[in-house]
């Protein structure tokens, strides 16, 4: 029996569990969390953590922006810490976040905050026990997403829906913390189609070179998607936010080239407009969105979920681990164990 990316797969088929509790997990935090939505209007709050969790991290901070209207920034926390003069107010919100909670930059950048500050992060993670977990103001943890798999899917995707129930009560917004509770629901629905189509465009090997375009929200889980194709599959990628891709990249458009589009309804016009064009310059597209249509030979997901678009972005994400892990079991790899990779990165004291 072949058994190359047997921890990989279990975890992204099972992730909707996960973002379940990720939503209770948040809601039980409620009141914690509004307390941090009361203050300074003027306050910035920053997102961090490393790999997949900065690409969480970017992805977190656009979410508050685009609901709240409120500062935020995704900041590696690498950057936190070796430049710690350069960030911190007094009145400024760290949000950490960390499958492991043991990432030594994280942890450097929570101290170089605690410091700063004297306040105490918001924390994001899936152990109870680790070390971050007991560092912030808030905790959320999501013992579910927990993984044995060094690349991160269902750990990504329930943090992620932590950080976007988060976000929906730093805006007060509780309508859309209220719809946040339906996605495990359609993610769950939406995963059989995932699988099937990403087995099909997984398994192309013709294709050399993978884009993934997305903005906002997006352009986070499309750096993510990206990062899915290198550790798993060890293939070429990139990612860029959607009308970045005509300043420069297109250029790079051949027959053999792949673009995933994470459409939005807000901008779908100007998205799909791009599309149309790298389409028409050679490449096959995928796109995703809540009802999406395919270009040509390429193909499309819809969500159709009905759902608000500021609480369904997690829905993107099942399609596009699949695609990467579907690749690596196409190029003999084994999705388990990417390449010189270690779940942690531990610096020396
Ligand atoms: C962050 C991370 C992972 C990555 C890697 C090393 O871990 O960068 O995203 O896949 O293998 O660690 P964490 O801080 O979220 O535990």
């Amino acid at each position: 029996m072949d058994i190359r990316g047997r921890y990989t797969l279990a975890e992204i088929l099972s992730q909707t569990p996960a973002w379940q509790e990720a939503c209770e997990v948040v809601g039980r935090a409620r009141d914690a969390i509004e307390s941090f939505a009361q203050l300074d209007a003027d306050r910035q709050f920053f997102f961090t953590g490393c790999g997949s969790t900065y690409y969480l991290a970017l992805a977190g901070a656009a979410h508050l922006r685009s609901i709240a209207h409120r500062r935020a920034q995704g900041i590696p926390a690498s950057e936190l810490w070796l430049d710690r003069e350069a960030y911190w107010r007094q009145e400024d919100v760290l949000i950490a976040i960390s499958r492991s909670g043991a990432t030594s930059e994280t942890l450097r950048a929570v101290d170089a905050y605690r410091f700063a500050t004297g306040g105490s992060p918001i924390t994001i993670g899936c152990y109870a026990g680790s070390y971050l977990a007991q560092r912030g103001q808030v905790n959320l943890v999501i013992p579910q997403g927990a993984e044995e798999s060094i690349a991160q899917t269902r750990s990504f995707a329930s943090m992620f829906v932590a950080a976007v129930g988060l976000n929906t009560l730093l805006a007060k917004r509780n309508d859309l913390f209220a719809a946040l509770a339906a996605m495990p629901h359609v993610g769950g629905r939406l995963l059989e189609s995932a699988r099937t189509l990403g087995k099909i465009w997984g398994r192309r090997l013709e294709f050399d070179r993978t884009y993934f375009l997305g903005s906002g929200t997006r352009y986070g889980l499309a750096c993510e998607a990206s990062l899915k194709m290198k550790e798993m599959s060890l293939s070429h990628s990139e990612p860029f936010h959607f009308l970045e891709f005509r300043h420069g990249p297109k250029s790079m458009i051949t027959e053999t080239s792949l673009v995933v589009g994470l459409v939005s309804e807000r901008n779908l016009p100007h998205e799909m407009s791009v599309l149309n064009e790298v389409a028409s310059l050679g490449a096959r597209t995928i796109v995703l969105g809540e009802r999406v249509e395919k270009i040509g030979e390429g193909a499309a997901i819809s969500f159709e979920s009905e759902l608000p678009e500021q609480v369904r972005d997690v829905l993107y994400l099942p399609f596009l681990q699949i695609l990467a892990f579907e690749r690596a079991i196409a190029k003999g790899l084994d999705p388990d164990h990417p390449r010189h990779l270690d779940a942690v990165v531990e610096l020396e004291k």
